[in-house]
């Protein structure tokens, strides 16, 4: 990484420090991004870490020829909590493509249609929740939306019911998880031998949410066991019964259980955050807000109480537009790596060795001059057919690249564009307070402290 951009006022033997924070290392980073270029190094004491976000160079690191997933050390720590489930798995583990053969068909077109129906009763739940604010107390935007998320994968993967919105604070499994993620994340920036011993209190807090966390796993599959149902096709029914097409082996009891967490954590976070910037976008941004009404106009007319179906969702072209947009902006998990699998040139000049990693930084390439000239406009028109088309394909790139991107992105945007529609469909939200978006960072992205009046639309609004 000689002759890479890096920051200015490195400190000798500490490295990149002035100026960082630790609890916004993404949006750090994007500035720092802004400051140098496509690529740069930074060291933090002996860890060099390069970041990337130029799309040319993004596009390179998407050759799965040359370039493959890396288990970088932030979510190294994460398999304290996954183990070798899906996200957190090596790629040379066996279980990655065993587990991911065997739960492939749970992400099925088929299987989507499967889930419409609980991803819709916990639609209606939200919506029984927000009804009760009309008129009245605002209602926390993004701890909603983690309810949603939660009880829509919980009751859809594995038949486990959260009951969040019974709950006065976030269920205690999502407690544990926040303060995890956070721990992860802050121990990117531990100080060298010392660090260890000044955080060993919140290490075994976090082995303690780990332990916590596992136990609630073992409930689900508890659950499931006990009702003696072996035949219902969801997450949990493929991890506990169903055979690798090929060999004909099962998923082991330590790989269900990882998966089991894995899936609860994957599958809730990320959808919540970005149902929470897409609603922050839609208030924020009026026109845009009137063309996603008017779309949902068109197919529920002024129905009090419209139960979209699977097909209607899929029709929902604009709203779909508009959550992209709030990815392109804000991807959740904002940062994932890539190694080299041989020996190799990056961008020309930089030569990487076989087993290097850089990270990419996806809020930095969703700002990439290759989206224009005014890339911090809300602007869902970016992702009509056309101009998808005219843009290169690694431009965008929320849920990863390659066989180990997001298995779970038709599931996300299917939950997300039926409760968007559903609540534009029904509400008028006020920015009562004049939200300014500050984004918050545990691993993956939210906006803090973003709360919303709502009123019901009439056939006038
Ligand atoms: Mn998801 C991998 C983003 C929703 C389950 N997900 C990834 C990766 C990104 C990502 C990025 C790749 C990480 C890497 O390369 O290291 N995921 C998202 C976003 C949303 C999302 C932005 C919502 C919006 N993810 C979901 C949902 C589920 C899910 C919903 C499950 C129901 N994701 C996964 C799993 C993986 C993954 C499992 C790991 C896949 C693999 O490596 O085989």
């Amino acid at each position: 990484t000689t002759g890479m951009p890096h920051p200015a006022n490195r400190i000798p033997f500490v490295g990149d420090v002035l100026g960082v924070s630790g609890d916004t290392p993404i949006q750090d980073n994007m500035k720092l991004a802004k400051e140098l270029g496509p690529i740069f190094a930074k060291r933090f004491f002996d860890n060099e870490v390069v970041l990337v976000s130029g799309a040319d160079l993004v596009a390179e690191l998407s050759d799965e020829t040359r370039f493959a997933k890396h288990v970088a050390p932030a979510l190294a720590r994460i398999r304290g909590i996954a183990g070798d489930g899906l996200f957190t798995a090596y790629n040379h583990e066996p279980n990655w493509q065993k587990a991911h053969d065997i739960l492939l068909p749970a992400f099925s077109m088929q299987s989507m249609r499967g889930y419409h129906p609980t991803m819709l009763e916990v639609a209606n739940r939200l919506v029984a929740h927000w009804d009760a604010h009309v008129d009245g107390p605002l209602v926390e935007v993004a701890e909603d939306m983690t309810r949603l998320t939660l009880d829509t994968i919980g009751l859809s993967g594995f038949g486990f019911d959260f009951t969040s919105f019974e709950r006065a604070e976030p269920h205690p499994f999502v407690q544990a998880l926040v303060r995890s993620l956070a721990h992860a994340q802050a121990k990117s920036r531990e100080l060298p031998w010392i660090g260890p011993i000044l955080n060993r209190g919140a290490d075994e807090r976090f082995a303690g949410d780990a332990e916590f966390m596992a136990g609630i796993v073992d409930e689900v599959i508890k659950a499931r066991k006990d009702s003696g149902d072996t035949a219902t096709e969801d997450l949990l029914g493929l991890m506990l019964n169903a055979p690798h097409p090929v060999s004909g082996e099962v998923l082991d009891d330590v790989n269900i259980r990882n998966q089991v967490i894995t899936f609860l954590i994957a599958g809730h976070e990320t959808t919540s955050g970005a149902l929470s910037f897409a609603l922050h976008y839609l208030v924020k941004n009026p026109a845009v807000l009137a063309r996603a009404q008017a779309e949902v106009d068109a197919m529920w007319g002024d129905q009090a109480d419209p139960q979209p179906t699977f097909e209607e969702v899929g029709k929902l072209r604009y709203v779909r537009q508009v959550l992209n947009e709030a990815l392109r902006l804000w991807p959740t998990a904002a940062a994932y790596s890539r190694e080299a699998t041989q020996d190799t040139v990056l961008g020309g000049r930089y030569p990487v060795k076989k087993g290097q990693w850089v990270v990419v930084l996806a809020p930095a390439l969703h700002r990439d001059p290759v989206w224009g000239d005014n890339v911090e406009a809300f602007d869902p028109e970016r992702f009509t057919p056309e101009r998808e088309k005219a843009r290169p394909v690694h431009a965008f790139k929320p849920f990863g690249t390659g066989e180990r991107a997001c298995i779970g992105r038709q599931f996300a945007l299917h939950e997300a564009t039926l409760l968007l529609g559903m609540l534009i469909h029904r509400y008028r939200l006020l920015d009562t307070e004049d939200y300014q978006l500050k984004v918050k960072e545990t691993l993956t992205l939210k906006p803090a402290g973003f709360r919303l009046g709502l009123a019901r639309r009439t056939s006038a609004d």
